[in-house]
């Protein structure tokens, strides 16, 4: 554990100082500051990120397309324990700790769940002492910005590097890497054995940029790398000597720079639809091939025989971007390595392991066969390889055509990753009960009859550190008060605080700080957004991608019908409420944006009429992301966790709400399955079709939007109000909204649970008014959250699935 005194962090920071930027503290800027601030904690954890860098046990390297880091600063001092000395510190050099955590940029490199759940991944392997890095994209531009325009989405680049460097990070020009693209293959005879020739290829340098990750109070600092897309220079000694030979025209420069420059500008938007454009197959093949490189060449260097490789590397693809890996990987074994093929596909497989994260068919990755010839010849020819022989197996085990079509790697003249990434992985699981029970028994089906020991589920998590304790630090200290502070170290204690359930000057403690927390949370919005909201009324929140299946609509929908019975009936008993929505929409999901737009229309007309005023209000946050997320779950009454049942994967919202006293109204889909089992019936409120009921309307039909549409008052009288001109300045976005409920018959079952839906928050209504039993839900659900840590999640990685059979095992049982 590192400790600095206060007299010597003031000196090195004035020293960094001076020699930085030359001047005097008083003359800095916020972000000069922070910039020192960083190079200080730096220098203190610096002997430690190269020890951790020392190999001694199995390392993992965990590869994923985004990462979705949010600010570093708290969580830093946090996981050093150096908040306090460096907060006097600052104090006495007149530097105020929280000007300089809100300086920090947001990086954003990642579009949602999928990239948060990497960055929760990392602060646990740190922290449970695990030899685990990241693998990623340094994108020039994260996620878009949003800003609302007339209600509207619009979408704004994100620059989040504009202060021109991130201070977290190392650039290691030593350590860069050439990916090779396009090209043609030639396969020479050398004595006996076809040897492999790469001709004319483009060469895209990866240049590797660290950044520390920070165990919780231990001494591991692991590394996520994040590679950069840059033309090849020849300063960097690397043989590219059959690199293609540009003519040295000042045309074909630029060519070649805006090739490899646009590799890693930015991020795609999409987090649901997969779109096969070749840019983002460049992206893929370009970070896992950087990585699989590296840790060969780490692992070279320790000269052990290249067959062991799996006992002292494990390799994680975080859904289907990295499947590349697979086929890389195969590459340098039998083209570098010189293995057989046998010996090659036996060390990849046991190496390599696979998350699935969704089963909606749209977001599938297809890659078109010929495009990935053309960019990447070599590798093309090992997946007709792979393919060929797994053919020949399915051909020798089934005789159904359909089964077999159903699993083939090459389908229909392209690549199905999933089937790639089961075929050449040891491990294949879900992330959450629910969700590997549909993956077994319906998506992969075949593939789990086929070869049942590979599948498993790893139900997701949460960093408990930043979701409870960084983010909630008033709640997180009455947790100590009560029950110590193991619990920091083994969410599991928190089942202690049950015996506090019946204590009422506990539970009012608990609604006190919530309370506070919705105060922070009220007056940041009326800064923000010039919107009074009233901190006594019930916090009703959303946050999440825009999507179809997570059902804003229904949310939204409800809202209005309440609007309907509120003006029907000014006396309604009716709680106060304010419903809180963040989301951005995928540029190019029409239907989402018109959700927002609708959303935010409602919020005008009912946020604007005084009849309603003091029962609800409507705020719609813009730019959602990380650090707001932070600001708005301490304050969260409720979790809206209402998708389609069967269509969230797991959701990891649901268990940052739960964990911060929110009660969670819910389908019973994703891990909601297992809040549910966690707090009992009593402390969450559920509603919605059951995943078989959704099941059995996808095979066998028999919903009628239409007929209920035309049989409710109350679901027509909304309905209607998408294209009546009741909300204003709706018509086009308001027709396709209602054309998705009527016309197309209502995929996501908005309709069909809406009755429930409102009898649920019907309930919740009357529940809130029985103060101290609200809050005791509250403090079972705070209390029964500890499973949702991802600390539990990753020691099941690492048991089940990273060290299964290896020595250091034995930490994880
Ligand atoms: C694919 C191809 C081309 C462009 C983009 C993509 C792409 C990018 C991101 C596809 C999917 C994603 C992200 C998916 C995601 O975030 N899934 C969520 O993962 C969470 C963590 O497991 C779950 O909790 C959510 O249920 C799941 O929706």
């Amino acid at each position: 554990m590192v400790t600095i005194s206060k007299k010597k962090f003031k000196q090195s920071f004035e020293t960094k100082m001076y020699s930085l930027y030359a001047q005097p503290i008083k003359d800095a800027t916020n972000e000069q500051l922070l910039s020192v601030l960083c190079c200080v904690i730096k220098d203190i954890i610096a002997k430690r990120w190269i020890e951790t860098n020392i190999d001694k046990e199995k390392e993992v390297y965990y590869f994923c397309i985004e990462f979705l880091l949010g600010r570093q600063l708290k969580s830093n001092l946090l996981n050093l324990d150096i908040e306090d000395s460096i907060r006097d510190g600052l104090k006495e050099l007149g530097i105020e700790l929280d000007d300089l955590i809100n300086a920090e940029t947001d990086p954003a490199l990642g579009n949602g769940g999928l990239g948060r759940l990497a960055a929760c991944f990392l602060d646990s392997m740190a922290s449970l002492k695990i030899n685990g890095h990241g693998y990623g994209i340094r994108y020039q531009n994260g996620l878009f910005e949003q800003k609302f325009v007339n209600g509207y989405q619009v979408e704004v680049p994100d620059n989040w590097l504009s202060q021109g460097a991130y201070f977290w990070e190392t650039v290691r020009p030593n350590k860069a890497i050439v990916v090779k693209f396009e090209g043609e293959i030639e396969l020479v005879k050398d004595n006996d054995r076809l040897k492999v020739k790469h001709k004319n290829y483009i060469p895209v340098m990866a240049m590797p940029y660290d950044i520390p990750i920070i165990g919780y109070h231990n001494d591991t600092i692991n590394t996520l790398r994040l590679w950069k897309s840059e033309i090849q220079s020849r300063d960097f000694g690397q043989n590219t000597s059959n690199a293609k030979n540009y003519s040295g025209s000042y045309e074909d420069a630029l060519a070649y720079k805006y090739y490899a420059e646009e590799i890693s500008q930015v991020l795609y938007p999409n987090d649901s639809n997969y779109a096969g454009r070749l840019l983002r197959l460049k992206q893929e093949y370009f970070f896992t091939s950087a990585g699989i490189q590296d840790i060969i060449r780490k692992y070279r260097r320790t000269k052990q025989d290249i067959k062991s490789l799996q006992n002292k590397v494990a390799i994680h693809i975080n859904d289907t971007h990295p499947t590349l890996c697979i086929p890389e990987l195969m590459r340098i074994l039998l083209d570098e390595e010189g293995l057989s093929w046998e010996e090659a596909w036996k060390i990849t497989t046991n190496t390599i392991s696979y998350t699935n994260h969704t089963i909606m068919a749209e977001a599938m990755e297809k890659w078109p066969i010929d495009m990935i010839k053309t960019l990447l010849p070599r590798i093309y020819m090992i997946i007709e390889e792979i393919n060929r022989r797994y053919n020949l197996y399915l051909d020798d085990k089934y005789n159904d055509e359909n089964k077999k079509q159903h699993m083939r790697i090459i389908n229909w003249d392209n690549v199905n990753m999933a089937n790639l990434c089961i075929v050449g992985s040891h491990s294949i699981n879900g992330v959450a009960a629910l969700h590997t029970k549909l993956l077994k028994k319906e998506v992969l089906r075949d593939f789990y009859e086929d070869k049942p020991e590979k599948f498993n589920n790893k139900t997701n998590g949460i960093a408990h550190r930043r979701w409870l304790m960084s983010s909630n630090p008033e709640l997180s200290d009455l947790i100590t008060d009560l029950i110590g502070d193991k619990w920091k170290k083994d969410t599991t204690r928190l089942k202690d605080l049950e015996k506090y359930k019946l204590n009422t000057s506990v539970l009012n403690r608990l609604d006190e700080i919530k309370h506070h927390n919705k105060e922070h949370l009220a007056d940041f919005i009326n800064n923000t957004y010039n919107v009074q909201v009233n901190p006594n009324s019930i916090f009703d929140v959303q946050i999440k991608r825009l999507h179809a299946y997570k059902r804003q609509l229904l949310n939204i929908l409800n809202i209005l019908d309440l609007y309907h019975e509120l003006l029907e009936n000014p006396n309604f008993d009716m709680q106060p409420r304010t419903f809180i929505f963040g989301a951005k929409a995928a540029p190019g999901y029409y239907l989402a944006k018109c959700i927002i737009k609708f959303i935010n229309s409602v919020a005008d007309k009912i946020n604007n009429d005084p009849r309603v005023n003091e029962k609800i209000k409507i705020i719609f946050v813009e730019n959602y992301g990380v650090s707001l997320a932070e600001k708005i779950i301490p304050a969260a009454n409720i979790g809206e966790q209402i998708s389609t049942t069967t269509k969230e994967a797991s959701g990891t919202s649901n268990m940052k709400l739960m964990m911060n006293g929110a009660i969670t109204l819910a389908t019973l889909d994703g891990a909601n399955v297992e809040i549910f089992e966690q707090v009992g019936e009593d402390n969450i409120i559920l509603f919605g079709l059951s995943a078989q009921q959704v099941l059995d309307y996808n095979k066998y039909g028999g919903y009628s939007a239409l007929d209920l549409y035309q049989s409710n008052r109350r679901i027509k009288r909304v309905v209607d109000d998408l294209i009546n001109g009741f909300i204003p300045n709706m018509d086009s976005e308001g027709r396709e909204i209602y054309n998705s409920l009527i016309t197309y018959n209502d995929e996501y079952f908005v309709l069909r649970d809406m009755e429930n839906y409102s009898e649920a928050q019907a309930k919740i209504n009357k529940l809130y008014q029985r103060k101290e039993q609200w809050n005791r839900m509250s403090l079972m659900n705070i209390a029964n959250s500890g499973i949702f840590s991802t600390d539990r999640t990753i020691s099941e990685y690492a048991k089940d699935i990273w060290f299964k059979g290896c020595e250091i095992n034995e930490k994880y049982i």
